[in-house]
């Protein structure tokens, strides 16, 4: 008698899986009722999502465009992270299923998607990445269709497409091979996307309003819960935040910065391991991601007791008027620069009152910028569906261009004494301080979206006491 016929060595099965024999196959693969669906309402995102899949199509017309999602990406051996669209990909079509393209044509959008799993054959349970018994069924294409309001294929038409194409590059490399690519032109495709991205049309702007409004819940927690903190580490604070983040929204849309004491002044502090203790600042660096992955990101620096220090406060103080500096040059048309520049002049001159600066003016000149060891970053980048928003786009449109009605950015100055600087009077030493808000320029001037977190000194110690209570 020959070995019973198995399939342990194909696609999505793992190691440690049992045999299965011909007959549990067979078995299986019968015996299913047929899946009922009601299809979805359109989604009141799509008729936002279609006016940008037309600005795409005419600014390349004739040309094909593909814009993929990307898939799974392994995390060890055969678990993979939790997927995320890309970022271009959520912007035109808003679906979440891995693999899934969007191709641009003629104005003609269709997208391409893997439909739902044929149960007569055993990859619905055999496959742990994509059987629908491991993971959960799938949307039907027509219940993707109906939703997003896009033409929806199955995945495998797009093989049968070839030639020239613009890609957008990075996130399927199955797709790219498809196709007659060019690298710039890919790169005139990427950027474009970025570019489409800076004004945020009424759905993004109440999107990102959203997931701001889950944070402003996910700091109350963290306020909330300070005790438990200092009773372990900086790793509650993140654990709190993340509950937060998952129950009201995608993710976060960035590792959390939870940096109590001198880990404030490292900027991308995220092992989250120190102490919590009283007597010292705890920088808070965190966002939501929503349901549609717009991210929040805001920052607030507290005392861990609820009460600043007087050498904290006039150091918070400071930090607070530079950033209040900053918003007010947010109005359409000044520099994208300007919220900078205002910041640090603010803060270059209470550097110089600090006693860290021996004359400001010449540390803010332009061939000096010596401010700059102790305020270390610009104040402001562009915030949407990446935390980064935009990155691709032109230096003339983004970084040398003028702020637009819809922009949506952060203003974010900080002030960060390493503990081992010098240069500065000891007792400042290994404080950090970081005020940040995600503000949309409107017609006169700026709205501050994350305004529901007090900011000045005073409020955010009274805010501390009611929560803290
Ligand atoms: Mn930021």
């Amino acid at each position: 008698m020959s070995e019973q016929p198995t399939d342990q060595d194909t696609p999505g099965t793992a190691s440690h899986d049992p045999d299965r024999p011909a007959a549990l196959l067979e078995l299986m693969a019968t015996g299913w009722a047929p899946r009922e669906e009601d299809l979805p309402l359109e989604h009141p995102a799509a008729r936002y999502r279609a006016v940008r899949r037309a600005a795409l199509a005419a600014r390349f017309r004739g040309e094909r465009l593909v814009v993929p999602t990307g898939g799974y990406k392994t995390r060890a051996n055969d678990t993979e992270y939790r997927f995320r669209p890309s970022t271009e990909f959520a912007h035109l079509v808003g679906s979440h299923e891995p693999d899934a393209v969007l191709v641009v044509e003629d104005g003609r959008s269709v997208l391409y998607q893997a439909p739902v799993m044929d149960r007569s054959t055993p990859a619905f349970f055999t496959d742990r990445v994509y059987g629908e018994l491991w993971v959960g069924p799938r949307p039907s294409l027509e219940a993707t269709q109906a939703l997003l309001g896009v033409e929806t294929r199955p995945l495998e038409e797009l093989e049968k497409l070839s030639g020239p194409a613009r890609v957008v590059r990075g996130y399927d490399s199955r797709v790219e091979a498809l196709f007659e690519t060019d690298e710039q032109a890919d790169v005139e495709l990427t950027q474009f996307l970025s570019e489409l991205r800076l004004v945020k049309d009424p759905h993004e702007v109440a999107e990102l309003q959203k997931a701001v409004d889950a944070t402003v819940l996910g700091f109350e927690d963290v306020v909330r819960q300070l005790g438990e903190a200092k009773a372990t580490s900086e790793r509650w604070v993140e654990g709190v935040f993340n509950l937060r983040a998952r129950v009201e929204g995608n993710d976060v849309g960035y590792g959390s910065i939870c940096a109590a004491g001198a880990h404030a002044c490292t900027l991308h502090w995220t092992d989250n391991d120190g102490p919590v203790r009283d007597g010292e600042l705890i920088l808070l660096d965190m966002g939501v991601e929503g349901h549609e992955l717009y991210t929040a990101d805001v920052t607030r620096t507290l005392p861990v007791s609820g009460t600043f220090t007087p050498r904290q406060r006039e150091v918070y103080q400071l930090v607070y008027e530079a950033q209040e500096a900053g918003i007010a040059a947010c109005r359409p048309g000044a520099d994208f620069l300007e919220p900078h520049r205002a910041a640090m002049r603010v803060l270059a001159q209470g550097l110089e009152r600090l006693g860290v600066l021996a004359d400001a003016e010449a540390a803010l000149a332009e061939d000096a910028q010596l401010y700059r060891r102790y305020t270390l970053h610009g104040v402001s980048h562009m915030l949407g569906l990446d935390v980064h928003d935009c990155a691709h786009a032109r230096q003339q449109t983004y970084r040398k261009g003028p702020l637009e009605v819809g922009y949506v950015l952060t203003v974010e100055p900080g002030l960060y004494f390493q503990p081992d600087d010098l240069t500065v009077p000891e007792d400042l030493r290994g404080i950090g301080v970081r005020i940040e808000d995600d503000i949309v320029i409107t017609e006169d001037g700026c709205r501050n979206l994350s305004a529901a977190l007090p900011r000045d000194p005073d409020g955010v110690e009274e805010w501390m006491r009611g929560l803290m209570a």
